[in-house]
């Protein structure tokens, strides 16, 4: 029997302006080559160069850029949502400082929808410019999509140019989402303050071991579970979230990471369910693959969805 696939649909988002190093604004067009030809483009999004950005702000860089890109991103996805009210998009992007336009155009096309997030990624990427260690962006976007600063817990003091950037990253925002609808999946690889913000919000965590125990299905039920208050849920795939020896193309492997079989089921289990709307799929870094090992793996574990 032929099985519908859920996300017909697809948004590509270029940017790598938030990780580390260049490649992964690569990524999109690499998976998307793999899907088929089920899936239709709804639009690409290409955001500035690394070669071109002056990076004016090093607690957050490339921010302003990226911060164009954002409302790009926000003004697409709104723009779906609006057109295709009941219908689900799939988002193949770069660098995973983007979801939070993603978040915020979910959110500008349903302002009374209360929005459930599923990160699965081996990193909390709930830093701020005034936490971050590395000032790299892709850390940052649940602290943007929240609204939240952490100066409490700063480490960083912030100059004048980064703050206002970050201002405005926070407006495109939206606060699409709040910490007390938030689950994660597979965070391993934490720093102390994002590790203090995740015990203060009671925030609930699946680790490896748990997927392991209990399976992708039972994890991605209770999950789905956990929001069940919610009226729409968007995912976020880090695919950093799978075992550093399954994806070398990827900008921060970690070791100790989910298996194949059941990352496939947690995400065939969230995308069988009707208030899932938005499933992102992130840093995909063809530049540092082992020929296309990463991106052929993606796109398997993605085969029933995408
Ligand atoms: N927590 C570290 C930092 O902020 C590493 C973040 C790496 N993030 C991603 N996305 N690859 O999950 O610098
Ligand atoms: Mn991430
Ligand atoms: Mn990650
Ligand atoms: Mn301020």
């Amino acid at each position: 029997k032929i099985m519908k696939k859920k996300f017909k649909k697809m948004l590509l988002v270029e940017c790598d302006l938030g990780g580390p190093e260049a490649g992964a604004a690569l990524g999109p067009n690499a998976l998307y080559s793999l899907l088929g030809e089920n899936a239709e483009l709804v639009d690409v999004i290409r955001c500035a160069e690394i070669s071109d950005c002056h990076n004016t702000t090093p607690q957050a860089h490339n921010l302003k850029e990226i911060n164009d890109c954002l409302y790009q991103i926000s003004q697409s996805v709104s723009e779906f949502f609006k057109k295709n009210q009941n219908e689900s998009l799939g988002i193949i992007a770069g660098d995973h400082s983007t979801a939070c336009g993603s978040l915020a155009g979910l959110k500008t096309a349903n302002p009374d929808a209360r929005i459930g997030v599923i990160w699965i990624d081996a990193h909390a990427d709930i830093h701020s410019p005034y936490t971050t260690p590395s000032g790299n962006v892709h850390g940052m976007p649940i602290a943007a999509a929240v609204g939240a600063d952490h100066k409490k817990i700063a480490i960083n003091s912030i100059d004048q140019e980064t703050h206002a950037e970050w201002e405005k990253t926070k407006r495109l925002s939206q606060s699409s989402f709040t910490l007390n609808d938030l689950v994660y999946i597979g965070i391993r690889d934490l720093e102390q303050q994002e590790q203090e913000v995740l015990e203060q919000h009671n925030i609930p965590h699946y680790s490896v071991s748990s997927v392991s125990r209990l399976g992708g299905t039972e994890v991605a039920t209770a999950a789905l579970k956990y929001l069940e208050h919610c009226s729409s849920i968007y995912v976020s795939f880090d695919i950093d979230s799978l075992d550093a020896e399954l994806v070398p193309g990827t900008g921060t492997p970690v070791t100790d990471g989910l298996d194949a079989f059941n990352t496939m089921k947690i995400i065939s289990t969230l995308a069988a369910s009707d208030k899932v709307k938005l499933l992102e799929v992130v840093e995909i870094n063809p530049l540092l693959d082992q020929g296309n090992k990463t991106t052929e793996l993606v796109a398997r574990i993605l085969e029933g969805v995408f």
